[in-house]
Formats: C-alpha cells, sequence, structure tokens
C-alpha cells in the first residue's frame, strides 16, 4: 500500500498535482480543503463553522479535520493507497494520521514538498481568485494570513517526517507538467 501526502503551502499546486497523481495511481484522494468546502456548500453545522476560519485564512481546529480524514479512512477499506492534500497541517494532525494508518496496518510512505517562492504563491492564488469564487482567494491580505499559518503551524509538519527520513522536497516552480514529471519519478520509485 503506498499513503502519500502532498504537502507545500496554500498555492503550491497540491490540489493541482493530485488530480494527476490519482489517474496515474490509482490512489483515494483526500482533501481536507475540497471536503471543507463541500461542507460549506452543503451549509451543514461543520461547514457553517469552518467557514469562519477560512475566510479569514486560518486553520479550522483540528480535531475538525480530524473526525472527517477518520472517516473517509474506514468508508474506503480496500484502498490500493491514499493521497492526503492539505492534510495534515498541525503536528497533531500528523501524530493523530499515523495512529490511524497504524489501526490499518499502514503507514505514510513519503511527503512529497512542493517548494515555491512565496511571490509566486500570491500570485497563483490572486489569479485563481478571479474564478474561483473562493473567498480565501479573495485578497492579498487573507492570502498572506494562510501563508503565515502555514510557517507557524503547517511547517513543523516536515520535521514530524523527517525524523523518520520520509520527507523529500520537489521543485515545485516549474509548468504543471514538468512538476508532474518531478514527483512522478519520486512516486514510481515506491510503486516499482
Ligand atoms: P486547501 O484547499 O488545501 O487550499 P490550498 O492550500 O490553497 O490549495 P492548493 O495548494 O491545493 O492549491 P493549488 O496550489 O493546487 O485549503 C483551504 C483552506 O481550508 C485552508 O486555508 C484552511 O483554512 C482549510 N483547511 C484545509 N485543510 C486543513 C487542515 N488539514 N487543517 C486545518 N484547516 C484546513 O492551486 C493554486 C493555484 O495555482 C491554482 O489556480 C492552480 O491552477 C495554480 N497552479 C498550480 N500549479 C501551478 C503551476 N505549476 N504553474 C502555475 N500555476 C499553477
Amino acid at each position: 500500500m503506498v499513503n502519500l501526502i502532498l504537502f507545500g503551502p496554500p498555492g503550491s499546486g497540491k490540489g493541482t498535482q493530485s488530480k494527476n497523481i490519482i489517474d496515474k495511481y490509482q490512489l483515494i484522494h483526500l482533501s481536507t480543503g475540497d471536503l471543507l468546502r463541500a461542507e460549506i456548500e452543503k451549509q451543514t453545522p461543520l461547514g457553517l463553522e469552518a467557514k469562519k476560519f477560512i475566510d479569514q485564512g486560518s486553520l479550522v481546529p483540528d480535531e475538525v479535520v480530524i473526525g472527517m480524514i477518520g472517516s473517509k479512512l474506514d468508508a474506503n477499506p480496500d484502498a490500493k493507497g491514499f493521497i492526503f492534500d492539505g492534510f495534515p497541517r498541525t503536528t497533531a494532525q500528523a501524530e493523530a494520521l499515523d495512529k490511524l494508518l497504524a489501526l490499518k496496518k499502514t503507514a505514510i510512505s513519503i511527503v512529497l514538498s512542493l517548494e515555491v517562492p512565496e511571490d509566486e504563491l500570491i500570485r497563483r492564488l490572486l489569479n485563481r481568485g478571479l474564478t474561483s469564487g473562493r473567498s480565501d482567494d479573495a485578497n492579498e491580505d487573507v492570502i498572506k494570513a494562510r501563508i503565515v499559518e502555514y510557517h507557524n503551524k503547517t511547517a513543523p509538519v516536515a520535521d514530524h517526517y523527517a525524523k523518520f527520513g520520509k520527507f523529500k522536497r520537489v521543485k515545485g516552480d516549474g509548468t504543471v507538467e514538468s512538476t508532474f514529471e518531478l514527483l512522478s519519478k519520486e512516486i514510481d520509485e515506491l510503486v516499482s
């Protein structure tokens, strides 16, 4: 079983590359951003609560996203593997994920971290905000708040997996195609 974490700051290409990876490697895609936006769209109590955080560029509380991921893992008992996109975003989430996977007698295979300079992240997200309708892409202040959250709360997740030799940086500022080639090279080594 191959379990990947696609890691990186907002706008680094996690969602974009996940789509390519699931097509090529038949992994189950678990994106906490997509799951939260679906809850917001349906106006569920969880979605209404999460929206308050997302609109400000803050992370949603750990227990909310950990619960969502736990349910999705249980719902896919026959999966060949998972790609975690946008999760874990805190060390507490990483520890919870490790425990959830251990219960299923599996573990994270590798964390692939997309490295993109900050000015390019801001440019991409503002550009997406022109058409996405996403409140968190709409203005530069919220985008900068998301990047600050990333440095304060998410970047330490890299150390958590580096300790186990499971963290790999990948250049993410090329084209979508060239970045996918670099990621594929890493994943091919795992599946071969
Ligand atoms: P996410 O949906 O995960 O948002 P993201 O990080 O902005 O998305 P992503 O990184 O996948 O976007 P991509 O680069 O592919 O989270 C949104 C919010 O939900 C968070 O801020 C937080 O509030 C909450 N949340 C989610 N998960 C959480 C968790 N685990 N814990 C707590 N809170 C959580 O795409 C960006 C743009 O760049 C696109 O327009 C794309 O087309 C473009 N792009 C991508 N690659 C490119 C390339 N190579 N060249 C040019 N443009 C490119």
